[in-house]
């Protein structure tokens, strides 16, 4: 018991985060995905088109892989 408890605190505390922590992005309905009102939260100032460029798959939402290969092209800019 305690050591599944574990894994999932583990797991929870792996996933998460890892979107706005390194991105400074954050889920605000925590649905897993960065809407494009949540994106514009947190670059107000991007171009119209950047969420379209980071929304890899096109269904209106930003996931944690897509944030982090936007990052590493430099579309988004790195956490600070
Ligand atoms: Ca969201
Ligand atoms: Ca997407």
């Amino acid at each position: 018991m305690y050591k599944e408890l574990t894994a999932a605190a583990f797991l929870i505390a792996l996933t998460l985060p890892v979107a706005a922590s390194a991105t400074n992005l954050v889920d605000v309905d925590a649905d897993g995905m960065i809407s494009a009102e949540e994106f514009a939260a947190t670059y107000p100032d991007a171009a119209t088109d950047a969420f379209e460029q980071v929304d890899l798959n096109g269904d209106g939402g930003l996931s944690a892989e897509e944030i982090a290969a936007a990052r590493e092209v430099g579309v988004l800019p790195e956490a600070s």
